[in-house]
């Protein structure tokens, strides 16, 4: 076929096509739609036909193929119109309008990422803004920097799962303990004053029971300014546990060791499920729930960040979030929120 071929098929589809589109009723349209302009369509066959054409020839024949598909379609799309072809007449169709709809499951966020979200919220509130650090962390960022040293029996208190990988400094990787690490990340790379929280997945070998897992969730906070002291902290924990509890929770304060923090403190809320009497199996009896470890970071610590330890003090603490949301949704048993079992996030 040449070009004048070509050009003569064109005018002869579409001669053919519009004196035949006017006669053309809603019941056929769609059949007619298909002869023409259908994958197997008169026009669609001739423009397959143009790779047989030089490239140059190509170029001008398929602009004018073009052009004449887009014409057609329009007037095409104008007899739909004009014959109602496509509309379904609802007052007098199959469909049986007050039938009941499909319900559409909704999903929603996990326990876990509300509970954090409420607890960011808190901070928030009373000036700490967010960080994050890696799950995969240096034994330095873990332990050294935290003042745990080499030998220090304190490093059993966490037990390590450890990465066969080496870091920078010939150390096995590992996997994060808890989050403090932050801390040091965060220090290191910004000048005080700072005010800090950061949430995120912690993993130790630990044995599973209905309130420990091998991998949970700890947000940090920390506050590193002039000053800073005990009843800075006491103040910052009470007033943000009051806020997502409401008055009623009491707090306690126990001292505690640990290698970053002088003094130390583990804290507690009283128990939600026997309201503190302590005859209940969650609390173990004791009618308290052990929630955070905090205390005023330790001096090394602080200079190890690069800091000057005479003129910048700070808080920091530790919490466990699986904890809080045990308190906010009534939840005994810790596992619960790891089984994604839908009868139960339902009702969360
Ligand atoms: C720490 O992890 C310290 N890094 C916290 C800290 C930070 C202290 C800053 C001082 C200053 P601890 O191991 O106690 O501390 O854990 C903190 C909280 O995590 C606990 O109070 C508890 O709520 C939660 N937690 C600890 N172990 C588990 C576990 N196996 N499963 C679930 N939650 C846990």
């Amino acid at each position: 076929m040449n070009q004048d071929d070509w050009k003569a098929k064109l005018a002869l589809i579409r001669d053919s096509f519009l004196s035949t589109l006017g006669k053309t009723d809603a019941a056929a349209i769609a059949e007619f739609e298909t002869h023409y302009l259908g994958r197997k369509g008169e026009l669609t066959l001739l423009l397959r036909d143009l790779k047989d054409f030089p490239i140059e020839e190509r170029k001008i024949l398929g602009a004018l193929g073009n052009a004449l598909k887009t014409e057609l379609s329009g007037a095409l799309d104008a007899r739909k119109t004009e014959t109602g072809a496509g509309v379904v007449n609802l007052n007098k169709s199959q469909f049986d309008l007050t039938m009941a709809g499909y319900p559409f499951p909704k999903g929603s966020l996990h326990p876990l990422t509300v509970t954090a979200n409420k607890m960011y919220d808190g901070f928030q509130k009373l000036g700490f803004s967010i960080a994050e650090g890696p799950l995969i962390e240096e034994d330095y960022f873990n332990f050294e920097a935290l003042n745990f040293a080499p030998d220090h029996p304190a490093r059993d208190m966490q037990d390590t799962f450890y990465v066969d990988l080496k870091d920078a400094r010939g150390k096995d990787l590992l996997l994060r303990t808890h989050t403090s690490p932050v801390q040091i990340r965060t220090m290191k790379s910004q000048e005080p004053p700072l005010r800090v929280v950061s949430a995120g997945r912690v993993f130790r070998s630990e044995a599973v029971d209905a309130s420990h897992s091998f991998a949970f969730h700890q947000m940090e906070g920390f506050y590193v300014d002039k000053n800073v002291t005990m009843a800075d902290l006491k103040w910052t924990l009470e007033a943000f546990m009051k806020d997502l509890f409401g008055g009623q929770a009491k707090i306690s304060f126990s001292p505690s060791f640990f290698p970053f923090v002088e003094p130390g403190a583990q804290v507690a809320v009283s128990c939600v499920f026997c309201k503190g009497s302590g005859a209940c199996p969650v609390c173990k009896g004791t009618g308290w729930i052990e929630l955070l470890g905090a205390g005023v970071i330790h001096p090394n610590v602080i200079k190890a960040c690069g800091y000057d330890a005479e003129k910048w003090s700070g808080f920091a603490f530790g919490a466990g979030i699986e904890r809080f949301a045990m308190l906010l949704y009534g939840i005994r048993d810790m596992r619960m929120l790891y089984e994604n079992d839908l009868r139960i996030l339902k009702q969360l």
